[in-house]
């Protein structure tokens, strides 16, 4: 019994002791920890397991089983792009292997006026933004067949300053429903400045939150311009007390803010694809992500990721051609 209680506290004390090597090396290496709901991430990585394990020791280290691991992010170059043949099918899957039906409540060609307040919020309801950033409505339009979220440098009347809300504006776009699994893609072009250009999926509840970021770029960051971040999050569920995630990062071999392109999710009961111009970029098996979540659309400030955008970048725009959403037959 001694002996194995002093075995034990060895194991403890050395994953303890790694646990806080590796969660330094991580910080030091990229910035620190945070969240979407938060901030910036390690790249390829997940977070939240080792640093946990090495303030509590092995209690904790059970909770970190069944997450996905690191080496799930390992990027994978695309392969040559792919032609597009069909419209009603995703670029990644023209043959339609996954037997894709429309689905509706989630597709949107933004070719109207207007945006269609049956399907999207032109904000978020439950949040204000990123701060300094305020979501702003007026930020938000659908023109030329794309929908358009700006950031402003300028002052809302509508900003609670005392909140932190101040100096710029930017927009949000929530979709009015959830879906569990599909199929989701968008052409896209982020906006050339630090302001983010996000397409992700959340919902939050008093019982569970989780996240899927199919994209967050900081298109006129330095040093991000080329960079597709992926990330995954567990806020909390009936199981998980703490917040985690787990993200990767892919490197264009161009600027990201130079065209449009094509991001696709693929989001199934037992895995999570990620797809750029219909080639894999990472694939992670789907260990918490069983929650039917809203699509956003969103520009943040990410001070502590992006930095603030400069003034000369300012209005940027972030602009998306089209999103589809596809469910299986
Ligand atoms: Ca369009």
């Amino acid at each position: 019994m001694a002996r194995n209680t002093l075995l034990l506290t060895a194991f403890t004390a050395c994953f303890a002791g790694c646990g806080l090597l590796l969660s330094w090396v991580y910080g030091e290496a990229e910035g620190g920890w945070g969240v979407r709901i938060g901030g910036r991430l390690p790249a390829a990585s997940c977070a939240g397991g080792v640093p946990m394990a090495a303030l509590v020791g092995l209690p904790l280290l059970a909770a970190g089983i069944g997450r996905p691991r690191a080496e799930d992010f390992s990027p994978e170059m695309p392969a040559e792009a792919v032609a597009r043949a069909r419209d009603d099918l995703p670029l990644s899957d023209q043959d339609d292997r996954g037997g894709w039906v429309r689905y509706e409540p989630m597709w949107d060609e933004f070719d109207g006026e207007a945006l269609d307040t049956g399907k999207w919020w032109p904000n978020n309801p439950g949040w204000l933004g990123r701060q300094p950033a305020f979501f702003w409505t007026e930020n938000v339009a659908v023109k030329g067949g794309r929908l358009r979220l700006t950031m402003r440098r300028q002052e809302a009347p509508e900003a609670p300053k005392e909140q932190g809300f101040h100096t710029y504006t930017s927009a949000a776009v929530k979709s009015k429903t959830t879906v569990l699994y599909g199929y989701f893609e968008v052409m896209a072009r982020p906006m050339r400045s630090a302001g983010s250009s996000s397409f992700w999926f959340y919902d939050s509840t008093p019982e569970i939150w989780t996240e899927i970021d199919v994209f967050e770029i900081g298109a006129g960051a330095p040093g991000w311009e080329r960079k597709v971040n992926m990330n995954l999050h567990v806020m909390h569920t009936p199981e998980e007390k703490e917040h985690w995630s787990c993200g990767g990062v892919w490197t264009a071999p161009f600027d990201l803010a130079d065209g449009f392109h094509v991001y696709g999710l693929e989001w199934d009961e037992g895995e999570i694809k990620y797809y750029f111009d219909g080639a894999l970029l990472r694939r992670v098996e789907n260990t918490h992500w069983h929650q039917p979540l809203t699509l956003n659309f969103d520009s943040e400030t990410m001070p502590d990721w992006f930095g603030l955008p400069r003034d000369e970048d300012l209005p940027s725009t972030y602009e998306v051609e089209y999103v589809r959403a596809w469910k299986r037959r």
